[in-house]
């Protein structure tokens, strides 16, 4: 059994994206982002960076844990695609060349995609301040990524080819909030082919069932707690 600690913003449902998608057995922990739950010490011993998604594997892949019989705790939403994609062996490729086709976009949206969308979100929306520098340098970048990824997804149903994979799961929910960000699918048309045949998959279905646009959650978000003095 997997705990995930998780609430509903985009880097935590990537994790229940592959979750629901894997069918691997998992029981959500709530962490409340507004209440500063990210900052309890029990929560710290498992995600150090008090951010959520975290899980805790309670059979984790042998060799892994300290110790055998331990359960493993990761944190880190691409670090955690990572080890359940190779724990399960699920949407990591079938070939050396696949797999680093789904790395490379796995890292590209870590270090970019969900940076700049969230920059750009929580100036767009969240920021009590209005800075206009910023709205527009993050939207301009949101917008120079998402062309990015409208350009790999020419002539390609996924971003590392035929099949589904992590790179997907990954980058999907940073997409989800375009209004948000500032952009318009309809700029991007392989982009929205492509939003579209993940929305519909059955196992998206599942996880976006009643979860409200993140920008639109009552309370504010953890920057808000950051920029208190709290983290
Ligand atoms: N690089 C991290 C980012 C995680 C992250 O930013 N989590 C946010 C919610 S989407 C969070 O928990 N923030 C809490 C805080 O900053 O106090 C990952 O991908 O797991």
């Amino acid at each position: 059994m997997i705990d995930l600690y998780f609430s509903p913003t985009p880097n935590g449902l990537k994790v229940r994206l592959f979750l629901e998608e894997t069918g691997l057995p998992y029981r959500i922990v709530p962490v409340s982002l507004s209440k500063g739950e990210q900052f309890a010490p029990a929560f710290l011993a498992i995600s150090p960076n008090n951010k959520i998604p975290a899980i805790v594997d309670h059979a984790p892949t042998a060799g892994t844990a300290p110790a055998a019989g331990e359960p493993l705790p990761v944190f880190e939403s691409g670090a955690i695609l990572l080890y359940l994609a190779e724990k399960s062996g699920r949407l990591l490729g079938s070939s050396a060349a696949e797999r680093v086709e789904i790395l490379q976009w796995l890292f590209w949206q870590m270090a970019g995609l969900g940076p700049m969308a969230g920059q750009s979100g929580y100036f767009r929306v969240y920021a009590n301040e209005r800075v206009q520098f910023a709205i527009d340098r993050y939207t301009k970048e949101t917008a120079r990524l998402y062309r990015v990824l409208d350009t790999r997804l020419a002539g390609r149903a996924f971003i590392a080819g035929d099949n589904y994979s992590i790179a997907d799961i990954a980058c999907y929910p940073w997409i989800v909030p375009h209004e948000p960000h500032g952009q318009d699918l309809r700029d991007f048309p392989n982009l929205q082919r492509w939003y579209e045949s993940i929305r519909t998959r059955p196992a998206t279905q599942r996880v976006y069932e009643g979860v409200a646009d993140v920008y639109t959650q009552p309370g504010k978000p953890v920057q808000q707690a950051a920029v208190a003095g709290r983290s």
